[in-house]
């Protein structure tokens, strides 16, 4: 039967633009969707590099403003693909026009526009989503079935961190196309909205609400230059940002990221224990999920190593053949064939713009408590 065609208008063209196209293209391949994704238009300021963005990926069509895109009939789904500065204007005015709306992470760059972002898309009642992309990664699918059938009884601890190193040079400069992230005006933070972020998402899915934080943030080099203005001017952003909390369910909190960890690329990590079963995972090694079961007979009690490539794992069946893996932008992929599945059945996928707020709001509340040195409610308004 023929596919319903979505068209998708999609703003900014650099690394995550590249995924989500990768993704919309992917997922009716296979997954069996009610909708079939139209790369109509891609938007951006220079439109040569939209051209040549267009033609890479298979859009009919380009745009250099993004009102123009929102004011066409033709596009259906507005997906922000753009600097975080840019995020709250774009999705309200899709909103407004009634447009399917997608948001890259984080969903503002503070709770308050964040939250301006919300209203505006209950207001519209349109569908929503924000990609924080690793949600969708099967082994962490598989170990949010597990929490859901209580195998881990109470909760005592969760832990997480994100660690890179690409900004440890004092010569790497601030601000501009590729070098926004280092820009707080741009991204509203450092590795706290950018990282850190991604720590606290899963979380709040795997482990629920988080209460309250004390976090301790530092800028290591203090001056770059600009790239926009070619001076060197006082870094606006947090290097690293490390936090302890707790959880509404009581466990405790222990979470770290840092652009400062040499040698470490994008050391996504978490660990949960629990009192019956613990588990520990790592984005370099994404496929695994390692898994303590405590009621495992006690002569052969030990960490299992899963390797999430079978068919009865989350997704993998859509895929190759046991035993082969997939990788980091499988998860786009994923996250598109389950918000389209969602959207033909009427529902919400998560994460929706509700749950981008939620993170949103501990993030806040980890750079008040950096800021004030004082322990900070993060469960917001
Ligand atoms: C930063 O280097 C970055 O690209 C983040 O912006 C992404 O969200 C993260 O998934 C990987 O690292």
């Amino acid at each position: 039967m023929a596919k319903k065609p979505l068209n998708i208008g999609l703003v900014g063209y650099g690394f995550m633009g590249r995924t989500h196209s990768n993704a919309f293209l992917q997922a009716p391949r296979f997954f069996d969707l009610p909708y079939q994704p139209v790369l109509k238009a891609v938007c951006a300021r220079n439109p040569e590099r939209a051209r040549t963005f267009a033609a890479n990926w298979g859009y009919e069509s380009i745009e250099t403003d993004w009102r123009a895109l929102i004011a066409r009939e033709d596009i259906d789904l507005i997906d922000i693909a753009s600097p975080n500065d840019t995020h709250a204007e774009i999705a309200i005015a899709a909103a407004k026009a009634g447009k399917t709306v997608m948001c890259e992470k984080p969903l503002g760059r503070t709770a308050a526009e964040g939250k301006g972002m919300l209203d505006a898309i209950e207001a519209a009642g349109v569908p929503n989503m924000v990609w924080y992309n690793y949600r969708r990664v099967p082994a962490l699918v598989l170990l949010k079935q597990l929490l859901d059938e209580g195998r881990f009884g109470r909760i005592f601890h969760y832990r997480s961190q994100f660690l890179q190193d690409w900004t440890i040079s004092s010569d790497l400069p601030q601000g501009g196309e590729g070098l926004w992230r280092l820009d707080a005006s741009v991204a509203g933070s450092g590795v706290t909205g950018d990282l850190l972020a991604h720590n606290i998402d899963m979380a709040l899915w795997l482990n629920g609400k988080i209460t309250e934080v004390s976090a301790m943030t530092e800028t290591f080099i203090k001056e770059r230059k600009h790239t926009l203005t070619g001076k060197v001017e006082a870094v606006s952003i947090d290097d690293a940002s490390s936090f302890i909390g707790r959880f509404e369910n009581g466990s405790t909190a222990l979470f770290e990221a840092t652009r400062y960890a040499r040698g470490h690329k994008a050391l996504f990590t978490l660990e949960i224990n629990g009192e019956t079963a613990s588990a520990r995972w790592d984005l370099h090694d994404l496929h695994r999920l390692e898994f303590f079961d405590y009621r495992d007979e006690g002569r052969l009690r030990g960490w299992k190593s899963i390797h999430i490539t079978d068919g009865d794992h989350p997704y993998m069946k859509n895929w190759w053949v046991p035993g082969l893996q997939i990788g980091y932008e499988h998860t786009f992929v994923h996250q598109v064939a389950d918000f389209l599945i969602a959207v033909g059945e009427g529902k919400a996928a998560a994460p929706t713009f509700a749950d981008g707020l939620a993170c949103d709001y501990v993030t806040d509340a980890v750079l008040h408590s950096a800021r004030t040195r004082q322990w900070t409610s993060a469960l917001g308004a």
